[in-house]
């Protein structure tokens, strides 16, 4: 009987965590509407830091070389999390953090903002 019960009491938490994770995961930057693009058109660039700035990466795309490191910095009020698609995770940088990511294999490597999947780049490296 009180089995039955605990079985029920961990089958609502379980439910309960899910709506809450379901939730905060659905909250986007809905914010602006004509913010398709970025600021710098097309967003190609050399150089070796990308900056997340107003829910964006900036160059879009950032062409480097075999051996360069990356730095990702927040230079937004709120934490993003850039998450490779080939399945590198760099993990949560809070506002003003910095992050390093090593070009170690030629290649074009699509990137996104965990948190904000409308965030997105890539990196190519020659
Ligand atoms: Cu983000």
């Amino acid at each position: 009987m009180s089995k039955v019960l605990r079985v029920i009491f961990l089958v609502g938490l379980v439910l309960a965590v899910a709506l809450v994770a379901g939730c905060s995961s659905y909250r986007a930057p809905s914010g602006g509407g004509g913010q398709s693009g970025g600021g710098t058109s097309g967003g190609t660039s050399g150089g070796t830091t990308v900056t997340e700035q107003n829910f964006a990466f900036s160059p879009q795309t950032l062409q480097v070389k075999v051996g360069d490191t990356v730095t990702f910095k927040n230079d937004d009020s709120t934490a993003h999390h850039v998450v490779f698609q080939a399945g590198n995770d760099l993990g949560e940088q809070q506002p003003g953090q910095s992050v390093t990511y090593k070009a170690v294999a030629r290649g074009s490597f699509p990137y996104k903002c965990s948190i904000h999947p409308s965030m997105t780049g890539t990196i190519v490296v020659k």
